[in-house]
């Protein structure tokens, strides 16, 4: 029941999946009718899986509908898969579930963004059965993201939810990642650790394997393939050493993925395979510089969402693949999942295409009063109670614990961002953030760096825990929040600040990790006016120039890739803007400034 380690289901000589998306019924829970998990859902409406529910109705109060909804398939298993081990598994449900299984809860998880699974083969009858989930949208002050949440009631006496998102994009729900049965048998691997490390001089690589199995099996052996599946080694044991000679190793945009086959073995016999891709790399931060294999890496890239038409949050796999070439084609190199863990399916796509990614939790909304005076917040003992009254440091511990589970063999991945814009200036954030960064580092078999991303509030000055942090991440917005329209003082502004982060912590490398203009497509002024193409266009200019005067500058990661959804809002026209695509992918004007600025800075200096 609940969180397990989980591999990514595959099908293997031993295993198979059966795939449950497409279309299924969907009722929003109402507090008048009790829904009796024993029988069927009484609805005739549907949804599509994976997907939010949020964009596929034409119904206003379902699309903004705050609450508990249910979901529910059915599904039959063949005859011939009865005796293997059935485990049925959600690649997210956002944001809390309660699965059923023929009226049976087999299930329970929370948080949006990280798969969960459950054995059901007790559960399971001949004939046709049925998989029910309640969810909830539901977000406040224990939870990640942060969501303002408040009761009321309507006309009836019934109750209504209230959630104002604390965070800048909608609130989107439902089954967004696919829904799978996948068989094992009995005996089986049930995770497994890869930590490559590279010895430069010889050209080869110390491959570290573990795993864990389940069962009892005589002895596990291990095949290391090359990208063409050949054996380049074997090695065995549940903690296992692989030595690769003439290794290929992972880099930016050009990817070298080998496959650790992992086989259960008793009596002579293979009883469980499993197949985990792996790439060979080492990324290190050293002397204000971001080392990935030994050479200083330069970040060109993105922040991004996981957001498109219909789809809303859920996973879209073709505009995962259209992302990625129009990354590649303007000579970008790398994004943030910001601001929670992106689907496994991206993650293994970044392996595979070489797009270096700088993984993030959900922890999004952890500021409970926004100004942008900072001049109270350079005192040190300033105040603003947000970690007196927010109460999610249990729900931070869990989502860096699986988001690290899941995502630790990924060469793509890079560095763990812990949060995006918390109140890091306030008192309390160094006692909150310290147990933090101190569990993502014990958790990460590959020791990367670990940053938060601080918002432009935390100057040198304000921010009270940047001693916790490898990489100085910044999101900054002059030109836009601050000076809108005056890219003079703009410039003078974001100069000033990134030689003083250089000046007070030398050895620390600096990036941004937002930067950024509202723009409307189509928009034009000949007087260069905020919203315009052009001022985007300018506003990027500046930004680059600065960028080139500091030498501990490791990167560039604009915000946003595309337009995106937001709440309603009186600074949002249809969502925010601050696209370099539109919500449909079209360029805006500055993709070509862009795009030849970065194909014309390497990857490495
Ligand atoms: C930020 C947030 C991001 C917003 C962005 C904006 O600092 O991290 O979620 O969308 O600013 O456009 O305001």
């Amino acid at each position: 029941n609940g969180v397990m380690k989980l591999l990514y289901p595959i099908s293997t000589d031993s295993r198979t999946i059966l795939n449950l998306d497409g279309i299924w019924k969907f009722m929003v829970e109402n507090s008048e009718k009790n829904i009796d998990v024993s029988h069927p859902l009484e609805t005739s409406d549907v949804m599509a899986v994976p997907a939010s529910f949020n964009d596929q109705t034409a119904d206003a109060k379902i699309r903004n509908y705050n609450g508990y909804f249910w979901y529910e398939k059915e599904f039959n298993i063949a005859r011939i898969l009865r005796n293997e081990r059935l485990v049925l598994r959600f690649g997210s449900v956002t944001h809390e579930a309660w699965v059923y299984v023929n009226g049976n809860e087999v299930a329970h998880h929370k948080g949006g963004f990280t798969p969960f699974e459950a054995e059901i083969n007790k559960e399971l009858i001949e004939g046709s059965n049925r998989v029910t989930v309640r969810i909830s949208n539901l977000l406040d002050f224990t939870t990640l993201p942060v969501g303002n949440f408040s009761e009321t009631s309507d006309k009836h006496g019934n109750k209504e939810y209230n959630v104002d998102e604390n965070f800048d994009f909608f609130n989107y729900a439902g089954i967004h990642r696919p829904v799978k049965i996948y068989s094992t048998p009995k005996d089986y691997i049930d995770d497994i650790v890869v930590t490559p490390e590279i010895n430069f001089t010889n050209n080869s690589a110390n491959i570290k394997i573990s795993s864990k199995a389940v069962g009892s099996f005589d002895d596990v052996k291990i095949y290391i393939l090359d990208a063409k599946k050949e054996i380049v080694c074997e090695c065995s044991g549940t903690e296992a050493l692989a030595k690769i000679d003439n290794v290929n190793l992972w880099q930016p945009l050009n990817s070298y993925m080998y496959t650790a086959k992992v086989c259960g073995i008793k009596d002579g016999r293979v009883i469980d395979v499993y197949e985990e891709p792996f790439g060979v790399r080492q990324v290190e931060t050293k002397n204000g510089k971001f080392m990935i294999n030994e050479r200083p890496f330069y970040f060109k890239g993105f922040g991004k969402h996981e957001d498109t038409y219909v789809n809303g949050k859920g996973l879209n796999e073709a505009y995962n693949v259209l992302d990625l070439n129009l990354m590649k084609k303007m000579g970008a190199n790398s994004f943030r999942t910001s601001h929670y863990p992106y689907s496994e399916e991206m993650m293994r796509l970044c392996d595979q295409e070489g797009i270096v990614v700088i993984d993030e939790t959900p922890a999004v909304g952890l500021m409970l009063s926004f100004t942008f005076d900072v001049s109270a917040m350079v005192n040190s003992s300033y105040e603003d109670n947000t970690w007196k009254e927010l109460n999610t440091q249990k729900a931070h511990q869990q989502v860096i614990r699986e988001m690290i589970d899941r995502d630790k063999n990924h060469a793509c991945v890079v560095m763990w961002s812990i949060a995006n814009e918390a109140a890091n200036y306030s008192t309390g954030a160094k006692e909150y953030f310290e147990p933090l960064f101190k569990l993502a580092r014990k958790l990460d078999p590959q020791k990367r760096p670990c940053t938060y991303v601080a918002i432009m509030m935390t100057t040198p000055e304000a921010d009270k825990c940047t001693d916790l942090v490898d990489v100085i991440a910044l999101n900054r917005y002059y030109g836009w929040y601050m000076q809108n329209g005056d890219l003079k003082t703009a410039e003078d502004k974001t100069r000033n600040e990134l030689l003083e982060w250089q000046d007070r912590y030398p050895g620390k490398p600096i990036m941004y990790t937002e930067y950024g203009a509202d723009t409307i497509s189509g928009l034009h002024s000949v007087y260069d006016e905020p919203f315009s193409e052009e001022y985007q266009e300018d506003y990027y200019k500046m930004n680059s120039k600065v960028f080139d005067e500091i030498p501990n500058f490791v990167g560039e990661q604009l915000w946003n890739f595309a337009d995106f959804q937001t709440k309603f809002g009186i600074n949002r026209v249809q969502g925010n803007k601050k696209g370099i695509f539109t919500r449909s992918r079209e360029p805006k004007m500055v993709a070509r400034y862009l795009s030849k600025r970065w194909n014309n800075i390497p990857n490495f200096d």
